[in-house]
Protein backbone atom coordinates (compact mmCIF):
# COMPACT_ATOMS: atom_id res chain seq x y z
CA UNK A 1 0.00 0.00 0.00
CA UNK A 2 1.59 3.42 -1.05
CA UNK A 3 1.41 6.14 1.64
CA UNK A 4 -1.51 8.44 1.16
CA UNK A 5 -0.52 11.08 -0.37
CA UNK A 6 1.23 9.60 -2.79
CA UNK A 7 -1.69 7.47 -3.93
CA UNK A 8 -2.68 7.76 -7.50
CA UNK A 9 -5.88 5.63 -8.18
CA UNK A 10 -4.63 3.29 -11.11
CA UNK A 11 -6.82 3.07 -14.18
CA UNK A 12 -8.52 0.02 -13.23
CA UNK A 13 -8.83 -0.94 -9.41
CA UNK A 14 -7.55 -4.46 -8.77
CA UNK A 15 -7.61 -6.87 -5.76
CA UNK A 16 -4.40 -6.32 -4.46
CA UNK A 17 -2.23 -4.51 -1.65
CA UNK A 18 -4.78 -4.54 0.55
CA UNK A 19 -3.37 -4.19 3.86
CA UNK A 20 -3.81 -2.69 7.60
CA UNK A 21 -7.30 -1.81 9.38
CA UNK A 22 -9.51 -4.01 11.09
CA UNK A 23 -11.83 -6.55 8.96
CA UNK A 24 -8.87 -6.60 6.05
CA UNK A 25 -9.09 -10.63 6.26
CA UNK A 26 -13.11 -11.00 5.38
CA UNK A 27 -13.47 -8.20 3.06
CA UNK A 28 -13.41 -9.52 -0.93
CA UNK A 29 -15.41 -7.78 -3.77
CA UNK A 30 -16.63 -10.78 -4.79
CA UNK A 31 -19.93 -12.10 -3.60
CA UNK A 32 -21.20 -15.86 -3.14
CA UNK A 33 -20.24 -18.67 -0.83
CA UNK A 34 -16.77 -19.27 -0.21
CA UNK A 35 -16.70 -22.79 1.07
CA UNK A 36 -19.82 -25.93 1.49
CA UNK A 37 -20.95 -26.02 4.96
CA UNK A 38 -25.07 -26.45 6.13
CA UNK A 39 -26.62 -24.08 8.40
CA UNK A 40 -27.95 -25.87 11.79
CA UNK A 41 -31.56 -25.82 12.23
CA UNK A 42 -32.76 -25.75 15.77
CA UNK A 43 -36.65 -26.62 17.48
CA UNK A 44 -38.02 -23.33 17.00
CA UNK A 45 -39.93 -21.24 14.78
CA UNK A 46 -37.55 -18.70 14.08
CA UNK A 47 -33.94 -19.35 13.46
CA UNK A 48 -31.21 -17.04 13.42
CA UNK A 49 -27.51 -16.83 12.12
CA UNK A 50 -26.03 -13.73 13.83
CA UNK A 51 -23.68 -12.14 16.19
CA UNK A 52 -24.38 -9.45 19.02
CA UNK A 53 -22.92 -6.50 16.73
CA UNK A 54 -25.69 -3.44 16.81
CA UNK A 55 -27.20 -4.87 13.36
CA UNK A 56 -27.97 -7.78 15.13
CA UNK A 57 -28.88 -6.52 18.70
CA UNK A 58 -31.52 -5.26 17.21
CA UNK A 59 -33.49 -8.23 16.17
CA UNK A 60 -32.62 -10.24 19.58
CA UNK A 61 -34.33 -6.92 21.44
CA UNK A 62 -37.35 -7.42 19.60
CA UNK A 63 -37.65 -11.03 19.51
CA UNK A 64 -37.05 -10.44 23.22
CA UNK A 65 -40.07 -8.13 23.44
CA UNK A 66 -42.09 -10.25 21.35
CA UNK A 67 -41.33 -12.95 23.67
CA UNK A 68 -42.44 -10.36 26.80
CA UNK A 69 -45.74 -9.97 25.27
CA UNK A 70 -46.45 -13.30 24.93
CA UNK A 71 -46.06 -14.21 21.41
CA UNK A 72 -44.60 -17.92 21.53
CA UNK A 73 -44.40 -18.10 17.73
CA UNK A 74 -41.62 -15.71 18.36
CA UNK A 75 -39.40 -18.58 19.87
CA UNK A 76 -36.25 -18.69 18.58
CA UNK A 77 -33.20 -20.53 18.07
CA UNK A 78 -29.97 -17.82 17.54
CA UNK A 79 -26.72 -19.60 15.88
CA UNK A 80 -23.41 -17.73 16.28
CA UNK A 81 -21.92 -16.88 13.04
CA UNK A 82 -18.56 -15.70 13.57
CA UNK A 83 -18.05 -13.10 10.65
CA UNK A 84 -14.09 -12.81 11.83
CA UNK A 85 -13.74 -16.49 10.64
CA UNK A 86 -15.60 -16.04 7.91
CA UNK A 87 -18.57 -17.91 8.54
CA UNK A 88 -21.02 -15.57 6.26
CA UNK A 89 -19.57 -17.00 3.45
CA UNK A 90 -20.93 -20.70 4.05
CA UNK A 91 -23.07 -22.02 1.54
CA UNK A 92 -26.13 -22.57 4.41
CA UNK A 93 -25.38 -18.91 4.93
CA UNK A 94 -25.13 -17.58 1.60
CA UNK A 95 -28.57 -19.21 1.04
CA UNK A 96 -30.26 -17.05 3.20
CA UNK A 97 -28.48 -13.75 2.97
CA UNK A 98 -26.95 -13.46 -0.47
CA UNK A 99 -25.39 -10.72 0.91
CA UNK A 100 -23.14 -12.24 3.41
CA UNK A 101 -23.97 -10.08 6.11
CA UNK A 102 -25.37 -10.73 9.73
CA UNK A 103 -28.30 -10.69 10.80
CA UNK A 104 -30.12 -13.59 9.09
CA UNK A 105 -33.53 -14.76 9.72
CA UNK A 106 -35.47 -18.27 8.42
CA UNK A 107 -38.95 -18.44 9.26
CA UNK A 108 -39.20 -22.52 9.22
CA UNK A 109 -42.96 -21.95 10.60
CA UNK A 110 -43.74 -21.24 6.77
CA UNK A 111 -44.33 -23.41 3.71
CA UNK A 112 -42.10 -22.93 2.15
CA UNK A 113 -39.94 -21.56 4.53
CA UNK A 114 -39.34 -17.60 4.67
CA UNK A 115 -35.97 -16.26 4.29
CA UNK A 116 -35.68 -12.57 5.76
CA UNK A 117 -32.35 -10.04 5.40
CA UNK A 118 -31.40 -6.75 6.17
CA UNK A 119 -31.92 -5.72 9.95
CA UNK A 120 -34.66 -3.47 9.05
CA UNK A 121 -36.40 -5.84 6.85
CA UNK A 122 -36.15 -8.53 9.43
CA UNK A 123 -37.87 -6.09 12.60
CA UNK A 124 -40.79 -5.01 9.94
CA UNK A 125 -41.37 -8.83 9.12
CA UNK A 126 -41.46 -9.85 12.83
CA UNK A 127 -43.59 -6.51 13.70
CA UNK A 128 -45.90 -7.49 10.86
CA UNK A 129 -46.17 -11.38 11.61
CA UNK A 130 -46.75 -10.89 15.38
CA UNK A 131 -48.75 -7.05 14.69
CA UNK A 132 -46.74 -5.43 17.55
CA UNK A 133 -44.39 -2.46 18.08
CA UNK A 134 -45.50 -0.84 14.72
CA UNK A 135 -48.39 1.38 14.47
CA UNK A 136 -50.80 0.53 11.59
CA UNK A 137 -52.28 4.15 11.47
CA UNK A 138 -50.82 5.25 8.13
CA UNK A 139 -49.35 7.79 9.26
CA UNK A 140 -48.10 7.11 12.57
CA UNK A 141 -46.62 3.95 10.74
CA UNK A 142 -44.50 6.25 8.26
CA UNK A 143 -43.61 8.24 11.52
CA UNK A 144 -41.94 4.74 12.60
CA UNK A 145 -40.62 3.56 8.88
CA UNK A 146 -39.14 7.14 8.93
CA UNK A 147 -37.11 6.71 11.39
CA UNK A 148 -36.61 3.16 10.70
CA UNK A 149 -34.98 3.30 7.16
CA UNK A 150 -33.53 6.92 9.00
CA UNK A 151 -31.45 4.82 11.32
CA UNK A 152 -30.84 1.76 8.09
CA UNK A 153 -29.16 4.74 5.81
CA UNK A 154 -27.51 6.61 8.46
CA UNK A 155 -25.95 4.27 10.36
CA UNK A 156 -23.21 3.25 8.02
CA UNK A 157 -21.53 6.75 8.38
CA UNK A 158 -21.74 5.83 11.88
CA UNK A 159 -19.94 2.76 11.81
CA UNK A 160 -18.35 2.29 8.14
CA UNK A 161 -17.62 5.89 8.01
CA UNK A 162 -16.81 7.38 11.51
CA UNK A 163 -15.83 4.10 13.72
CA UNK A 164 -13.76 2.75 10.36
CA UNK A 165 -11.88 6.03 10.49
CA UNK A 166 -11.38 6.66 14.15
CA UNK A 167 -11.28 3.20 15.49
CA UNK A 168 -10.11 0.58 12.98
CA UNK A 169 -8.12 2.31 10.00
CA UNK A 170 -4.51 1.94 10.03
CA UNK A 171 -3.28 5.31 9.62
CA UNK A 172 -5.15 8.39 11.71
CA UNK A 173 -6.77 10.51 7.82
CA UNK A 174 -7.75 13.65 9.32
CA UNK A 175 -9.84 14.56 6.08
CA UNK A 176 -12.03 10.98 6.72
CA UNK A 177 -12.39 11.72 10.37
CA UNK A 178 -13.14 15.17 10.19
CA UNK A 179 -15.88 14.34 7.18
CA UNK A 180 -17.56 11.41 9.53
CA UNK A 181 -17.23 13.18 12.41
CA UNK A 182 -19.28 16.31 11.52
CA UNK A 183 -21.99 13.71 9.86
CA UNK A 184 -22.00 11.48 13.13
CA UNK A 185 -22.71 14.71 15.29
CA UNK A 186 -25.11 16.39 12.88
CA UNK A 187 -27.25 12.80 13.56
CA UNK A 188 -26.91 12.79 17.14
CA UNK A 189 -28.05 16.62 17.14
CA UNK A 190 -31.30 15.47 14.77
CA UNK A 191 -32.01 12.91 17.02
CA UNK A 192 -31.38 15.07 20.19
CA UNK A 193 -33.75 17.82 18.69
CA UNK A 194 -36.72 14.87 18.02
CA UNK A 195 -36.34 13.72 21.30
CA UNK A 196 -36.33 16.96 22.87
CA UNK A 197 -40.04 17.11 22.71
CA UNK A 198 -41.02 13.27 22.74
CA UNK A 199 -40.53 10.35 25.06
CA UNK A 200 -39.66 7.90 21.89
CA UNK A 201 -38.77 8.65 18.61
CA UNK A 202 -41.99 8.64 17.24
CA UNK A 203 -44.02 10.21 20.23
CA UNK A 204 -45.53 8.35 23.18
CA UNK A 205 -45.06 4.82 22.39
CA UNK A 206 -41.90 2.79 22.14
CA UNK A 207 -41.83 0.75 19.03
CA UNK A 208 -39.42 -0.68 16.29
CA UNK A 209 -37.78 2.18 15.06
CA UNK A 210 -36.75 2.98 18.63
CA UNK A 211 -34.80 -0.46 18.70
CA UNK A 212 -33.17 -0.09 15.46
CA UNK A 213 -32.03 3.46 16.10
CA UNK A 214 -30.90 2.44 20.25
CA UNK A 215 -28.95 -0.37 18.99
CA UNK A 216 -26.45 2.06 17.36
CA UNK A 217 -26.77 5.42 18.27
CA UNK A 218 -27.81 4.45 22.59
CA UNK A 219 -24.88 2.41 22.48
CA UNK A 220 -23.01 5.46 21.16
CA UNK A 221 -23.86 7.71 23.79
CA UNK A 222 -24.12 4.48 26.63
CA UNK A 223 -20.76 3.04 26.37
CA UNK A 224 -17.88 4.78 24.57
CA UNK A 225 -18.29 2.93 21.13
CA UNK A 226 -14.84 3.34 19.43
CA UNK A 227 -14.02 5.04 22.90
CA UNK A 228 -15.18 7.99 21.14
CA UNK A 229 -17.35 9.18 23.81
CA UNK A 230 -15.09 12.40 24.51
CA UNK A 231 -14.43 12.99 20.83
CA UNK A 232 -17.80 13.23 19.96
CA UNK A 233 -18.54 14.72 23.46
CA UNK A 234 -21.81 12.46 23.50
CA UNK A 235 -22.85 13.83 26.57
CA UNK A 236 -23.89 17.03 25.62
CA UNK A 237 -26.89 15.25 23.64
CA UNK A 238 -29.00 15.06 27.37
CA UNK A 239 -32.26 14.29 25.07
CA UNK A 240 -30.52 10.78 23.40
CA UNK A 241 -28.95 10.11 26.88
CA UNK A 242 -31.97 9.83 28.64
CA UNK A 243 -34.01 8.02 25.90
CA UNK A 244 -31.25 5.80 25.63
CA UNK A 245 -31.07 5.33 29.71
CA UNK A 246 -34.95 4.55 29.79
CA UNK A 247 -34.35 1.81 26.99
CA UNK A 248 -31.65 -0.10 28.67
CA UNK A 249 -34.08 -0.49 31.92
CA UNK A 250 -35.92 -2.64 29.44
CA UNK A 251 -36.04 -6.29 30.56
CA UNK A 252 -36.24 -7.24 26.86
CA UNK A 253 -33.24 -5.17 26.23
CA UNK A 254 -31.24 -6.41 29.17
CA UNK A 255 -32.19 -10.09 28.00
CA UNK A 256 -32.07 -9.81 23.63
CA UNK A 257 -28.39 -7.33 23.98
CA UNK A 258 -27.24 -10.26 25.44
CA UNK A 259 -27.98 -12.96 22.75
CA UNK A 260 -24.77 -14.31 20.45
CA UNK A 261 -22.62 -11.34 22.21
CA UNK A 262 -19.40 -13.86 22.29
CA UNK A 263 -16.94 -11.41 23.94
CA UNK A 264 -17.35 -9.29 27.55
CA UNK A 265 -17.14 -10.81 30.65
CA UNK A 266 -17.78 -14.16 30.54
CA UNK A 267 -20.46 -14.62 33.08
CA UNK A 268 -23.02 -11.89 30.50
CA UNK A 269 -22.07 -14.12 27.35
CA UNK A 270 -24.94 -16.02 25.57
CA UNK A 271 -23.16 -17.15 22.12
CA UNK A 272 -26.06 -18.66 21.44
CA UNK A 273 -30.02 -19.03 22.71
CA UNK A 274 -31.96 -22.05 22.15
CA UNK A 275 -34.12 -21.32 25.07
CA UNK A 276 -35.01 -18.76 27.43
CA UNK A 277 -32.87 -19.86 30.12
CA UNK A 278 -30.05 -20.10 28.14
CA UNK A 279 -30.25 -16.00 28.79
CA UNK A 280 -29.88 -16.31 32.96
N1 LIG B 1 -27.49 -3.32 6.18
C1 LIG B 1 -27.18 -4.56 6.83
C2 LIG B 1 -25.78 -4.45 7.42
C3 LIG B 1 -25.35 -5.72 8.09
C4 LIG B 1 -23.88 -5.69 8.43
O1 LIG B 1 -23.14 -4.80 8.02
N2 LIG B 1 -23.46 -6.71 9.19
C5 LIG B 1 -22.04 -6.81 9.54
C6 LIG B 1 -21.89 -6.95 11.06
S1 LIG B 1 -22.65 -5.61 11.91
C7 LIG B 1 -21.46 -8.06 8.91
O2 LIG B 1 -22.09 -9.09 8.86
N3 LIG B 1 -20.23 -7.97 8.41
C8 LIG B 1 -19.54 -9.08 7.83
C9 LIG B 1 -18.87 -8.73 6.56
O3 LIG B 1 -18.89 -7.56 6.14
O4 LIG B 1 -18.26 -9.64 5.95
C10 LIG B 1 -28.21 -4.85 7.93
O5 LIG B 1 -28.67 -3.90 8.55
O6 LIG B 1 -28.57 -6.02 8.13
Amino acid sequence: MSDSKDYVPPKVWTWENQSGGKFTNINRPIAGATHEKELPVGKHPLQLYSLGTPNGVKVTVLLEELLALGHEGAEYDAFLINIGEGDQFSSGFVEVNPNSKIPALLDVSTDPHTRVFESGAIMVYLAEKFGELLPEEPSARAECMSWLFWQMGSAPYLGGGFGHFYAYAPEKFEYAINRFTMEVKRQLDVLDQNLSSRKYLCGDTYNISDIAVHSWYGSLVLRNVYEAAEFLDVASYKNVNRWANEIVERPAYKRGSRVNQAWGPKETQVPERHDASDIK
